[in-house]
């Protein structure tokens, strides 16, 4: 199991300017730097690459979906700019050698409204259209893509681990697989080790490892030892990642709804974070012959 940590603990958006997070993440500790793509136009990904490769730090890439990022939009060009950047995330994760594209793909963060029946078929039709198309591109590429439930104060489309599991079975796609953030999970899920062993190892691609309150994980009431328990059952050995906010994200502001600070600094939240995942998530001994 790698560990990770998400630019959006200290910024948002990403750019070259901050490349130097990678070295600040990498001397913190860990294995990954999940970089979330706000605008891909403000990043010089080889000059990212090449930083990464020579600090021996790897990269995962995550979504930033708004308000125009909408797959399952009634406006066809929302609907177009969702599938290009969905498809231009693919290719930059394939660049970087992250094994995983994820987020929230089937729609804007942030989009929560009461609609008919008719409506909601229409707007998933046109959504599992797109995914089909694009989960193909990112097996071309040799990458996962990860569907990532959000909280129903965040989406209207996909808030449970069922829901995600109907939209991959109805896609049909090796390639479209399922991101789980621990924060989300723990208000829609009623049992959070039990999800994980629905969706099992060959569909969890990714771990977004947040707080119940988006803070230090370990700080709040999630069940870390039912999680942990339950990635070692199924023989996850992907990454778990913190994805927390440190600043308002211009993308995702309204959606994550972050209007306190989370933890002293968000230094301190990645540190206290890593050194509880190593505490917690790390299976000791006694777990491994269990
Ligand atoms: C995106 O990964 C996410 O978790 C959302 O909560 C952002 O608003």
């Amino acid at each position: 199991m790698l560990f990770g940590a998400s630019t959006f603990l200290w910024v948002s958006p990403f750019s070259t300017k901050n490349a130097d997070l990678l070295s600040k993440v990498k001397n913190i500790g860990y294995d990954i730097i999940e970089i979330a793509v706000e605008d891909t136009r403000i990043i010089d990904w080889e000059l990212i690459r090449a930083i990464a490769r020579d600090l021996d730090l790897k990269i995962t890439i995550s979504g930033a979906f708004g308000p125009e990022r909408d797959i399952s939009s009634t406006e066809p060009a929302f609907r177009e700019i969702g599938k290009q950047y969905i498809i231009d995330c693919i290719r930059i994760a394939e660049q970087m050698g992250s094994p995983v594209f994820g987020g929230p793909l089937y729609s804007a963060v942030g989009k929560t409204r009461i609609v008919s029946e008719e409506q909601k078929k229409q707007e998933r039709g046109w959504c599992v259209d797109i995914l089909k198309e694009v989960s193909q591109i990112a097996g071309d590429c040799g990458i996962a893509l990860g569907l990532e439930p959000l909280n129903r104060f965040e989406t209207d489309m996909v808030n449970t681990v069922d829901q995600a599991l109907s939209i991959l079975a109805e896609v049909g796609s090796p390639h479209l697989k399922i991101v789980l953030d621990t924060f989300h999970s723990n208000i829609e899920e009623k049992d959070i080790p039990a999800s994980i062993r629905k969706i099992g190892k060959d569909l969890l691609c990714h771990v977004q490892g947040n707080e119940s309150d988006r803070g230090t994980p370990g700080t709040g009431h999630l069940e870390w030892p039912g999680i942990r328990e339950a990635l070692c059952d199924i023989g996850y050995e992907g990454a778990v990642v913190i994805e927390t906010f440190g600043q308002p994200s211009k993308e995702l502001a309204r959606a994550a709804c972050i209007w306190r600070p989370l933890a002293g600094s968000a230094d301190e939240l990645a540190e206290e974070g890593l050194a509880f995942y190593k505490k917690m998530l790390v299976p000791t001994p006694s777990v491994i012959n269990a």
